[in-house]
């Protein structure tokens, strides 16, 4: 398959100023007219061929101004059509037909539950009829959507209705026109048999607004909270970065059927239904958490995305890392900062850092792609928010709201890059972000070293950082970066220390940010009394790793008083983190652990901190996350290791869990509120501590937690502490919660990754025999993250045993799903891409499955770049 570079980028020799399309809907042959009102670029040689777009249609018809083209005129391929001898400017008239219930790559427009809807980023809307299928072709769309009037009373598409009315032979009509002219990516539409909850919003500058959501009608009761988040997003972004609505509605539809999370169609999101439903006795605490984030993420594109685009797919975190950026401060607004915070820089450090490491390692900007939809990573997404992130650090929030302002000024109705949004912050400050730009070029997880010297005699602190940035595929030399390093300094009460840097004239606070631009700096505090310790990295400033060489009292100082919320819980995960990779498992006992215990118990009784800070204290890093500090990774080390201390802590602590949990015992109505979540959050951790001691008591109470849930944060904490324990109850529990929950899709996922992700011997048998239940399915996206990439991806010992039997059953799995939706069958495949992280067995076993996939006739295009890269 082809390479595309982003060295090759030429604009569009024709732009599409207008279209029109008419959809005549049937779900095996709906039919596709298009009008389109194209223009000749001024530079465009007059010879230059019109090139459209075309995957898996059938064309019908072609004209030209009204006069049917001959074939000379036009050239078909399997990539598209291509038009020659046009004229500078004039109307192309284009009939396909396409089959939407054979479309198994929800990909451009497919059947979900009986009901149409679209997918078109990235390159989906060349499924539906030939177009410029590029982000930097806009166009305003007017849509009329024809279809039976009882199998499909709703239809639906961007912008506003402009027209509806009755047809022949019992069918309906409704003209839909979006006044903001759009690329392809972002036209939907829906069409079928759903009910809807409807609202309004009036914006600060008075425009009344109508909110609609869309779901299947079983649904309706479970919609609540995703129109409160989106009235929440609204006035947020109208508050933080004075962003109004633009249309006169807004809607979002929710699908079982969806590749990803959600889209962000202009006035006409599509979500798939995790990231919408929720009622307390069906959704956890985080699913409400998720949507709220997942709702306000699709909303902010309206301006990050939408009203200001992408010039080329290389551009994404143009629009995903920004709008990465503002969804994880909604979130931090409207939940706990600090938990937010933690949260994220959890999933950065697990994912980004380890793809960084590997062979799929891409700069922010990636420089080429074979498929661009293996490119919507952690990499693009999480550290392209990170960088955005360190520029609202490096200009404060004044000077990145100016920087904001003049981009949204600027650029409104165009298709731009990463760079116009660096030289709108540049024009907005006067800040030179000239060598800040590499963020976006170069690849790899930035390496910080801090040496320390306290000098008592002149009382001064001298920190000497040092940045070191390994090779990654294809970038073996890397340039300095500029590192926006917040920190502080305290004395050996955990007190704050006044920060006066060398040569100036008074202190400037407890907390600042110095800005490492070469490749070691030293930067001299004064009128220090006695030796500090610093501080750095508050709030996880900048996305790198950082060695420090801390005493363990120093942590435990920090654990104890540190002010910001990420380094003090980073100071005891550090603690626990040098315990768990420094002692095998059985010498991991009370007594090699009496420092974290004596942590943990204060932290226990701490009832001042908030419950979800102390849940997070307690929470030993995660697998995933050790194996970033190991080499070769061993998972079953890993996990044995964790497993014991987890045991120690809990024998160790009993008492105090018993105490804390009974405390936090709630009998009133659910609130997803985060101050009651985070209760919820540390009750059940201390239910999942008390169980790793296998007990009859402990049992029971797990038992009866179950029984006694009043929502499905409780109770599938408590199933899911039962799954992983020996309890004799264990199985009829499982049986008891499929067969109470089996008619909701949502929950019968939650119920397979439960299974997929336990703790025990015969789980992988187990995951194999669930692809033969009726709860699963591989034609479901969901399903197939519920069980399978749970299983290759959140259990490590199952996945990686070392018969290699994992290996050859998802790998079986990933060829077999590569031949319906190749995007999924990509996203399974990362779970092998880090082979030569292992052991010489593990590596075989993992290489032959990705030769496998590479070499599988018929690979689709985004398999076979998962594999080929991988495989180097
Ligand atoms: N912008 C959306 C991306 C998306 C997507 C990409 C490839 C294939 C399927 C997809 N569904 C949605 C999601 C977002 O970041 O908002
Ligand atoms: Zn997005």
């Amino acid at each position: 398959p082809a390479t595309v570079y982003l060295k090759d980028y030429q604009p569009p020799a024709w732009q599409i100023e207008a279209v029109e399309l008419e959809f005549d809907l049937d779900p095996q042959a709906t039919r596709v007219r298009s009008r389109l009102q194209f223009r000749r670029a001024p530079e465009t040689g007059p010879d230059t061929p019109l090139h459209l777009d075309g995957e898996a249609l059938e064309l019908l018809g072609i004209a030209l101004d009204g006069e049917p083209l001959t074939a000379d005129r036009y050239r078909l391929d399997e990539a598209g059509l291509e038009v020659r001898g046009l004229p500078e400017t004039g109307v192309l008239e284009i009939e396909t037909r396409i089959n939407p219930s054979a479309n198994t790559e929800l990909s451009g427009l497919y059947t979900s539950s009986g009901n149409f809807c679209t997918q078109c980023e990235a390159e989906g809307f060349r499924r539906i009829t030939f177009y410029p299928d590029r982000p930097d072709v806009m166009a305003r769309f007017t849509t009329t959507l024809r279809a039976d009037k009882v199998a499909t009373p709703v239809l639906l598409s961007n912008g506003n209705p402009i027209a509806s009315g009755e047809l022949e032979d019992g069918r309906h009509y409704v003209t839909w026109q979006d006044p903001f002219p759009k690329p392809c990516y972002l036209f939907a539409l829906v069409a079928g048999d759903l009910g809807w909850i409807r609202d309004r919003f009036v914006t600060r500058s008075g425009r009344e607004v109508d909110l609609y959501i869309y779901v299947q009608k079983h649904n309706l009761d479970k919609c609540d909270h995703a129109m409160a988040s989106l009235k929440h997003a609204m006035r947020w972004d109208e508050e933080v970065y004075g962003r109004e609505y633009d249309l006169d509605r807004y809607m979002i539809v929710a699908v079982d059927d969806f590749n990803m999370g959600a889209m962000e169609n202009k006035g006409l999101n599509v979500f798939n239904s995790r990231y919408v439903l929720a009622r307390p006795d069906t959704a956890t605490d985080a699913d409400y958490q998720n949507i709220e984030s997942v709702i306000g993420h699709e909303y902010f594109h309206n301006w990050s995305g939408n009203r200001v685009t992408c010039r080329d797919w290389f551009q994404l975190s143009l629009k995903e890392g920004f709008t990465v950026f503002r969804d994880q401060e909604f979130s931090s607004d409207m939940n706990s900062r600090g938990v937010q915070r933690i949260g994220d820089v959890n999933i950065l450090r697990t994912h980004q850092f380890r793809e960084d490491a590997g062979p799929m390692a891409h700069p922010v900007k990636p420089d080429h792609y074979v498929a661009i939809d293996n490119f919507y990573t952690v990499t693009v997404y999480n550290k392209g928010a990170e960088v955005v992130r360190m520029l609202h650090t490096l200009l404060g929030t004044e000077g990145f709201r100016r920087g904001c302002d003049l981009y949204f000024e600027r650029h409104d109705g165009q298709a731009v890059t990463t760079d116009d949004f660096v030289n709108a912050m540049e024009a907005a400050t006067g800040v030179s972000l000239q060598q800040f730009r590499r963020w976006y070029d170069q690849a790899g997880t930035p390496e910080l070293e801090l040496e320390r010297h306290y000098d008592p005699q002149a009382r001064t602190c001298a920190l000497t950082l040092r940045q070191h940035c390994p090779p990654t595929p294809g970038q073996s030399d890397k340039q300095p970066f500029h590192i926006p390093v917040a920190m502080g300094l305290c004395d050996r009460e955990g007190r704050a220390l006044p920060l006066r840097l060398y040569g100036e004239a008074a202190a400037g606070g407890e907390s600042r940010v110095l800005e490492l631009c070469r490749e070691e700096e030293t930067f001299v505090f004064q009128d220090i009394p006695a030796e500090p310790v610093p501080v750095l990295l508050r709030g996880f400033s900048a996305p790198v790793k950082l060695a420090l060489d801390y005493t363990d009292a120093e942590l435990a100082l920090l654990s104890a008083h540190e002010r910001d919320p990420f380094c003090r819980w980073e100071a005891g995960q550090t603690l626990a983190r040098r315990l768990l990779l420094t002692h095998p498992p059985q010498a991991l006992d009370a007594d090699t652990a009496r420092p974290l215990i004596e942590a943990a118990r204060r932290t226990l009784a701490d009832t001042a901190l908030d419950p979800a800070l102390r849940a997070l204290a307690l929470t030993l890093p995660a697998e995933g996350y050790l194996a970033e500090f190991v080499d070769p990774i061993e998972p079953e080390q890993l996990h044995t290791a964790r497993q014991a201390l987890r045991l120690t802590l809990s024998r160790a602590l009993r008492p105090d869990l018993e105490a804390c949990y009974e405390q936090l015992t709630e009998t009133g109505a659910y609130s997803p509120d985060a101050a009651s979540a985070g209760r919820r959050r540390l009750r059940n951790l201390c239910l999942s501590y008390l169980i790793a001691c296998e007990d009859d008591s402990a049992y029971q109470l797990a038992l009866r937690q179950y029984e006694q849930a009043g929502n499905m944060t409780d109770s599938l904490a408590a199933l899911q502490a039962l799954v992983n324990s020996d309890c004799p109850q264990r199985e009829a529990v499982l049986e008891d919660f499929y067969s109470r929950w089996q008619q909701d899709t949502l929950v019968v996922d939650k119920w397979l990754s439960l299974q997929a992700t336990a703790d025990r011997a015969d789980t992988l048998e187990r995951v194999q025999a669930l692809t033969g239940h009726p709860a699963f399915s591989l034609t479901n996206p969901n399903k197939v993250y519920a069980l399978l990439r749970a299983f290759a991806q959140g259990n490590p010992v199952g996945f990686h045993q070392a018969s290699g039997a994992g290996y050859r059953f998802i790998g079986e799995q990933i060829r077999t799903l590569d031949g319906r939706n190749p995007q999924v069958a990509s996203r399974l495949a990362a779970a092998f891409t880090d082979w030569r992280r292992y052991n010489p067995t593990r590596q075989a076993g993992m290489r032959t499955e990705l030769e496998k996939m590479r070499d599988a006739g018929g690979v689709s295009r985004d398999l076979y770049e998962i594999a080929a890269r991988s495989l180097g």
